[in-house]
């Protein structure tokens, strides 16, 4: 089995695509020729293959940032350090096309929308809920740094203001590729008005 990074919704773009596989593959049996990458515009060529470690490479493209849905198929004329030919879908014939292709599908959206709330809140239309708990994975691209932060849900005041995340201090990630971004942040508790929220506190470092 082959992990593929990025996949699901991306935001903003991506310049490269990360798969994993399960065994050392023979580096020379993998190269651009391998990889095929369908986006909303079309084809779109793969750059180079690079090698990362014995078991993961990681395919570079122009940075992928149309909006919309991209298809990307990977071999299956891969062989491993034995000389067998990829074989995906484990029924002892490697280099079936398509079974034995590695596919994967990412979205790319220009905009990302995130509602700080609890569980039980409820999570605006348009917006994607986000826990205190939500620490940092590299296969989601954004949350928290650390675990802690706490929430709140005041019960009215709108689905997306009525919940937020509190703590004296926290640090929120976010993967983006290099470029201006503007960014957003509502801040404060309209339930428990301060005389001073440090809302100059909020620095995205992109
Ligand atoms: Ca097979
Ligand atoms: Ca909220
Ligand atoms: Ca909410």
């Amino acid at each position: 089995m082959v992990q593929v990074l990025p996949s699901g919704t991306v935001f903003g773009g991506t310049e490269r695509i990360t798969l994993t596989f399960n065994e050392a593959l023979d580096a020379t049996s993998f190269d651009a020729g391998d990889v095929s990458l369908i986006g909303p515009a079309g084809a779109v060529g793969p750059l180079a293959v690079r090698q990362v470690s014995a078991v993961s490479y990681e395919i570079a493209f122009a940075l992928l940032e149309e909006p919309g849905l991209y298809q990307v198929w990977v071999g299956p004329d891969l062989r491993d350090v034995a000389g067998n030919l990829l074989d995906q879908d484990r029924d002892g014939v490697g280099g079936e096309v398509p079974a034995d292709q590695v596919t994967a599908s990412i979205t790319v959206e220009t905009a990302l929308r995130l509602d700080f709330g609890k569980a039980t809140s409820p999570v605006a239309a348009g917006y994607r809920q986000v826990l205190e708990t939500d620490v940092y994975a590299a296969a989601v691209g954004y949350g928290w740094q650390d675990g802690s932060m706490k929430s709140y849900d005041r019960t009215s005041g709108g689905d997306l203001l009525r919940d937020f995340h509190y703590a004296p201090q926290g640090t929120f990630l976010v993967d983006v590729p290099n470029r201006r971004y503007e960014v957003v942040v509502t801040m404060g508790d309209a339930g428990g008005l301060h005389g001073d929220v440090p809302g100059g506190c909020a620095q995205p470092a992109v």
